[in-house]
């Protein structure tokens, strides 16, 4: 299996999390931003990464990427058996994606162009910061409402605290998009101090997976 990726983004880790998981051997190619779109619209009619293709299949977008793996890889299971928490923790993937996950590379990379520039100052890294800022619209007007919104998930996520998993009694698809769409938050200070019980999850979901840390952690 190959899987097309940046290898920066956090929907790719959500999906490498997954493929350790489920000990899957695979192999990655990085893609230029900007550029890997003759590479991967073709294959998915999609633009963004990552995406996965095996000997028979190309499966573009990772939550399509997690059902994929399910399907021919059942053990260890990222489903719980119970549907109604299956159902729960699929409506938690969904949120993580869809505004959670957005946030977060909102505020990262408002941060990396602004009091984090020193983690790279180079013209080459502040150029593609830019590009995402563009690409995105992240203003501070924006910064600031997905502040707003991921300071009230992470009160809601905050039950992960005292929890071993976030639904039910097993890892499921809702921990490990936590895990990857959060991390990027690790190298902010103020949210590395201000949710310790964040950083201990997201380090034991990675060794589960045998995925390497993010940056800042
Ligand atoms: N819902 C998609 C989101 C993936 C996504 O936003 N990927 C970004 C990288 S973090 C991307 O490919 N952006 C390039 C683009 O939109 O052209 C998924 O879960 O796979």
């Amino acid at each position: 299996m190959l899987l097309l990726q940046f290898s920066t983004s956090h929907y790719c880790r959500k999906a490498r999390l997954a493929l350790g998981y489920k000990n899957l051997d695979y192999q990655v190619e990085n893609l230029t931003p900007g550029l890997h779109i003759f590479r991967v619209k073709p294959l998915t009619g999609l633009t963004t990464v990552p995406v996965l293709i095996t000997e028979n299949e190309v499966i573009g977008d990772s939550t399509n990427i997690y059902q994929y793996l399910e399907k021919i890889q059942p053990e260890p299971p990222l489903f719980l058996t119970d549907s109604q928490l299956q159902k729960q923790a699929w409506l938690l993937e969904d949120w993580l994606d869809e505004s959670i996950g957005t946030a977060t590379r909102f505020i990262y990379y408002h941060f990396r162009a602004n009091e984090g520039k020193y983690i790279d100052p180079s013209l080459a890294s502040q150029v593609v910061i830019n590009i995402v800022r563009k690409q995105y619209n992240i203003n501070f007007a924006a910064v600031e409402l997905a502040k707003n919104r991921l300071e009230k998930a992470l009160e809601i996520l905050s039950v992960w605290a005292s929890q071993k998993y976030l639904i039910g009694n097993n890892i499921s698809v809702a921990d490990l998009t936590a895990s990857a769409l959060l991390s990027p938050l690790a190298l902010i200070p103020e949210y590395k101090k201000n949710y310790p019980w964040l950083w201990d999850k997201i380090t034991e979901i990675h060794h589960i997976c045998g995925e390497k840390l993010p940056p800042g952690l």
